[in-house]
């Protein structure tokens, strides 16, 4: 078992990781209901990841992503009704009605909005980090990618540079065993896609239990700290799973009803992480179940405000939008 963090640490994951649950479960309903536009690619499953990684992070260390983003959003503190208004297409969004659900964000909060192409964040972290080591601050940035974002030439090419530079990047390989609906299996000969590549960029790895927030949170801690100090890049290679399809029209067919057993039944982030807390005396369960009421009145009203809320004037549609037209 893992040090144990104070209570108030160890209540403040979970309160994170419940709300990153619920909004996607808020998410999922509403799109069901035919009530957003655009698709949804959810990250329900994956909250020990996001929370793990950043709950230790300053507002001045930025966070990168990519197509799943909204655990990782709400872990480095964007505002909830703001990312629920940008899932309607508001312009009181966190991205003014104008991103949707593949770049929500806020540079306010050090969460860069993110970016919907695989790979796609590498090289831009890796420059956020070099502007840093150059500023000689002490800031670092928590940079996000899926498995099948590991055979990227992007992937390829930031770590030579990154490795080679001793950039203050920590990479979090989010592993959940599928690229869309292809197994790992199929798409790579390492056990290990991140991790085991790692060497021969000079860079350490470390493999991680990424459904233990326990386990991703001194990982990470370990991995910032030698950022901090000018020691260069870490790749943590976090194994979890998403609980649901690729995106909202996958029935994920593919998937073994036993592998799913397991790590949706069995390995739960949130309900093993309250399962510990209460286990440890942080919190009774009377008092924990009204801090996750709390949580859903927040997101249920969130949900209710945007549904609302105003949408941008079409003249704003070319807005922060660089073309060389007339
Ligand atoms: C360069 C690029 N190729 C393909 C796609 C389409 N696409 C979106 S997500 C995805 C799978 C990514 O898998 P992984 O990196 O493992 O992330 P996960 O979805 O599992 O979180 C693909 C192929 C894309 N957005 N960008
Ligand atoms: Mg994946």
């Amino acid at each position: 078992m893992s040090n144990f963090p104070s209570n108030e640490k160890a209540l403040g994951m979970y309160r994170k990781m419940y709300t990153i649950r619920k909004y996607e479960e808020c998410l999922y309903y509403l799109f069901l209901e035919g009530m957003m536009p655009g698709s949804l690619h959810q990250s329900t499953g994956e909250e020990a990841c996001a929370v793990g990684m950043l709950y230790d992070l300053r507002t001045e260390d930025w966070m990168a992503t990519t197509h799943r983003p909204a655990g990782h959003d709400i872990a480095k503190g964007v505002d909830i009704k703001a990312m629920m208004c940008e899932m309607f297409g508001s312009e009181e969004g966190c991205c003014g009605g104008h991103g949707g659900a593949m770049h929500t964000g806020d540079i306010r909060v050090g969460a860069m909005p993110a970016n919907a192409i695989v790979g796609g964040d590498l090289p831009i972290a890796a420059g956020v980090a070099l502007s840093n080591k150059m500023k000689h601050n002490d800031n670092v940035v928590v940079c996000f990618l899926g498995d099948g974002a590991t055979n990227e030439g992007s992937y390829h090419e930031t770590m030579n540079v990154v490795g080679l530079w001793k950039l203050p990047v920590i990479f979090a390989c989010e592993n959940n065993l599928y690229g869309a609906n292809t197994s790992v299996l199929l798409s790579y000969y390492a056990e290990n896609p991140a991790a085991d590549r790692a060497e021969c960029y000079g860079i350490p790895s470390e493999v991680v239990d990424g459904n233990d927030v326990l386990a991703v949170n001194e990982a990470a801690t370990r991995a910032i700290a030698r950022a901090r100090a000018g020691e260069g890049a870490t790749i943590l290679e976090l194994k979890t799973y998403r609980h649901g399809g690729h995106s909202r029209n996958d029935a994920c067919g593919y998937r073994p009803d036993a592998e799913e057993d397991f790590w949706i039944n069995q390995h739960d982030p949130v309900k093993s992480f309250r399962k510990v807390i209460l286990e440890h005396g942080v919190i009774s369960e009377t008092e924990l179940e009204a801090i996750e009421a709390e949580i859903e009145k927040e997101i249920d009203e969130a949900a209710e405000y945007a549904k609302t809320a105003k949408q941008p004037d079409y003249d704003s549609a070319t807005k922060n939008i660089f073309w060389e037209g007339k």
